[in-house]
């Protein structure tokens, strides 16, 4: 398998402690996540891995607004110069606009970060570098496939799929998977989108929600009772020219394997019926039992790996996954048993 990562991702490492449903708790999406897959992908057989070449920065314009990616680049210092914040602080939105009243597009800095995101995620001094690196990594590995590769796998982190046109959330600033695919669609193919990662990918949703060149799915835990929430349920299906290409299969939480792999099978028809040439698959693996939305086991990542061979030029975007050790052996599962 071929494999894309590049070090910049750990100029992107928060350690302030947010506070969610109650409980104080320190950040899961850190630099450790990328380092851990690395040495347990290193242990695979077959495994070549590369540094992407810097991204073109046009590229982020397939998905990203242009407003959205001036505020992220220069957020941080406008942010040290407001406040007086050090090298090493984290800027978090602390006020958001409200819907049902008019409002004004803020100039300040403390505003704009709460009009350009939705959840609790920091901006720190190296996260754009670190987003433009994980952006990178999807692109090069996109690009390898359309140049005639079989797969390519992309250990993007910071993760992109819950990133929106002019959004971050859910550790999420690019848009890598929905980058790959943009790319992709550019040059012509007719691109399906499977993503695994157990929250909605309602980022990649957004991007392409009016767009009938490019198919999204998604399987993730019922969004009544999971992040994100507002979106990811089955009757949410496009619009316009996208009518009719967004699947969401959200599945009871807890669900394990049994309810799990029909979801799947739905999604490789879609695909299929798509009429799909290449596959783009987002892969969180989240959905292990120790993540409290869905309950995967170990034994379950080879059969997803399995399931994604779909017959079709696939590029495999590294999305969420945290728990002890599941990030060290569900990645080289699915990898594996993709290959
Ligand atoms: N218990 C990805 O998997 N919710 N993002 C935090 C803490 C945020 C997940 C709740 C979940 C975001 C890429
Ligand atoms: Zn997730």
């Amino acid at each position: 398998m071929l494999v894309y990562a590049h070090p910049d991702h750990r100029l992107h490492n928060p350690s302030e402690p947010h506070r969610f449903g109650g409980v104080l708790l320190p950040p899961a999406e850190t630099a450790a996540r990328a380092d851990r897959i690395l040495s347990a992908l290193s242990r695979l057989e077959a495994v070549e891995v590369v540094c992407p070449p810097s991204l073109d920065e046009q590229d982020l314009l397939l998905v990203h607004e242009p407003d959205y990616l001036e505020f992220l680049r220069g957020a941080h210092s406008r942010w040290r110069a407001a406040t007086g914040a050090p090298a090493d602080g984290e800027a978090v939105a602390y006020i958001r606009p409200l819907p049902g009243t008019p409002w004004r597009s803020p100039t300040h800095v403390d505003a704009q970060l709460g009009v350009y995101s939705n959840d609790v995620d920091p901006i720190l001094e190296g996260t754009w570098p670190a987003a433009l690196s994980a952006a990178a990594s999807a692109v090069a590995a996109a690009r390898s496939v359309h140049g005639g590769r079989d797969a390519a796998y992309a250990l993007s982190r910071p993760p992109g799929h819950h990133a929106g046109p002019a959004t971050f959330g859910g550790y999420c600033y690019l848009n890598n998977t929905a980058l790959a695919a943009a790319w992709l669609a550019a040059r012509g193919a007719r691109v399906a989108i499977v993503d695994v990662d157990t929250h909605h990918g309602n980022g990649t949703q957004a991007v392409f929600w009016n767009r009938g060149d490019v198919l999204t799915v998604s399987i993730h835990g019922d969004p009544e009772v999971h992040f994100p929430f507002f979106t990811g349920f089955a009757e949410e299906t496009g619009e316009g020219e996208g009518l009719g290409a967004n699947l969401n299969l959200p599945l009871p939480s807890g669900s394990g394997w049994a309810g799990y792999a029909p979801a799947l099978e739905s999604a490789r028809e879609a695909v299929i019926t798509f009429g799909a040439d290449v596959l783009v698959v987002a892969l969180g693996v989240d959905t292990h039992v120790t993540d409290g939305v869905l309950a995967l086991g170990e034994e379950d990542y080879p059969l997803l790996g399995q399931a994604l061979r779909i017959g079709l030029p696939t590029v495999i975007i590294q999305e969420g996954g945290y728990g002890e050790g599941v990030l060290e052996h569900a990645v080289p599962a699915v990898l594996a048993a993709f290959s």
